[in-house]
């Protein structure tokens, strides 16, 4: 299933759009961010807390590059993490133990469902749970969860007909087995004072473990104001963000619930007694931008390079801008010994005690083909000894450095001919650096 929908299409647009770009300036920053805000605006994401957001994205997109991390993939990075961040960090802890569990919230927001999916989510942990109705307000809220807890086979109390919800947890707890007493109550407003006092009173009779506040995502930012009140009325130890599956404005109830300090614990996700997951805030935004973790989300940068060289080479068009883009990719993933390690050549070479002038090497071929001509970068073949000479003068190199670099260009070219695609994003560098004679 996928998340949220429209901000999940958003976010992967927005990210296909920077991992598919071959050069990373400020421009395509500048590009992302928007992307992002525009994305997170429109699910309903606090206004200050979206800017502050994209803001950081920004300086840290732009800034140092860790060791090791092409600027592409350290800014794919920076965003999952960012994201991660305002959706609430890290992941909650869920007790396997005996426990009293009373569920609150506005009416409507799916209390009943989640009274039955949680129940359901501990039975599959081996616990015995035991399911309360304290609805006395709501027409047939009886009759939901009685059924509810039929469907799951889980052991059930309420009574008909009776008006005052205290009474009915008192007889309630009398009869209750289990391990995890779950109690359900009406639909309350957090302003309401009357109301407010008479969940107090429940929670007393009850002495919860968790008071658990039950949120429709629906309710997008509206969510800090409940989740602020309720807090204060009860202190609330968790949330459950409800109705994830649909709308788009789940972005806004989790980003507000985050902001006021509440935990999410769980996200439901649809209507029957399976759709409850442990929320994790990290896996959530992997979902949400389309990837697994944030491993195979750094692989996804990493290959787009690989396979638009690759397809290039194929076509037999292994200019000397590809070339200066390869060696370019690899003064920007970091040092030369770390690259070599990532090739699995590192100890074999640095026995041999020539990294050093294996990327001094590089950079004067960098040097050499920025002062070769469009048309000679592109047709390399052109370059005769006159050319040399002016390549190597406007360079300030040798003649037998361009020499050299010519010499491992039609090597490399001749090598990339014979390589199939998928030998290519294996090989990578590594194939490369082969050539180099390493
Ligand atoms: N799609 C979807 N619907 C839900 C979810 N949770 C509850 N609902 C639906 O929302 C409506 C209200 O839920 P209910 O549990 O009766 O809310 P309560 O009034 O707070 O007890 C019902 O139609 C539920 O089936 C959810 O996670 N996803
Ligand atoms: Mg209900």
């Amino acid at each position: 299933m996928r998340m949220l929908g429209a901000l999940s299409n958003k976010l992967r647009d927005a990210m296909d759009k920077l991992t598919g770009k071959g050069n990373i300036d400020k421009a395509a920053i500048d590009d992302l961010t928007r992307d992002i805000q525009r994305a997170m605006l429109s699910a309903d994401v606090d206004v200050a807390l979206v800017l502050e957001l994209t803001e950081r994205i920004r300086k840290r997109a732009s800034g140092e590059l860790p060791p090791g991390l092409t600027r592409k993939e350290h800014i794919v990075k920076v965003v999952y993490e960012e994201l991660t961040d305002i959706m609430g960090k890290a992941k909650s802890i869920i007790e396997l133990k005996p426990k009293k569990i009373l569920l609150c919230g506005l009416y409507g927001s799916g209390k009943t469902s989640t009274a039955a999916k949680l129940a359901r989510f501990y039975q599959k942990k081996g616990l015995k749970p035991f399911l309360i109705c304290c609805d006395t307000v709501r027409p047939a809220a009886y009759e939901q969860l009685e059924q509810l807890a039929k469907k799951i086979d889980v052991p059930f109390y309420g009574e008909k007909g009776e008006k005052d919800p205290s009474r009915v947890l008192k007889n309630a707890l009398k009869k209750a087995g289990g391990d995890v007493i779950i109690v359900d109550s009406s639909g309350r407003n957090a302003l309401d004072s009357g109301l407010i006092d008479e969940i107090k009173d429940i929670n007393k009779i009850l002495g919860a473990d968790e008071r658990i506040l039950v949120i429709p995502s629906d309710i997008g930012q509206a969510a800090k104001q409940q989740a602020t009140a309720f807090h204060e009325a009860l202190g609330i130890s968790d949330v459950i963000v409800t109705k994830l599956d649909a709308t788009a404005k789940g972005g806004g109830a989790l980003t507000a619930c985050y902001l006021t300090g509440a935990r999410v614990k769980f996200i439901g996700v649809g209507e029957t007694p399976e759709d409850l997951q442990q929320y994790d805030p990290e896996k959530f935004v992997s979902r949400l931008i389309g990837f697994a973790d944030l491993e195979t989300l750094l692989e996804k940068a990493r290959s787009v390079v690989d396979e638009k060289s690759a397809k290039n080479i194929m076509k037999g068009d292994f200019t000397m801008d590809d070339f200066l883009m390869q060696l370019e990719s690899i003064n920007k993933m970091g040092s030369m010994s770390q690259i070599l390690d990532m090739a699995g050549l590192g100890k074999t070479v640095a026995k041999k005690g020539n990294v050093n002038e294996q990327e001094a090497k590089m950079k004067k071929w960098k040097f050499a083909i920025q002062s070769m001509t469009r048309a000679e970068r592109s047709d390399p073949e052109m370059i005769n000894s006159s050319r040399v000479r002016r390549i190597a003068a406007g360079s300030g190199l040798k003649e037998s450095d361009v020499r050299e670099l010519l010499a491992n260009y039609s090597k490399i070219k001749k090598m990339m001919k014979q390589f199939s695609p998928g030998k290519m994003k294996r090989g990578g560098f590594g194939a490369l650096f082969k050539q180099f004679g390493m």
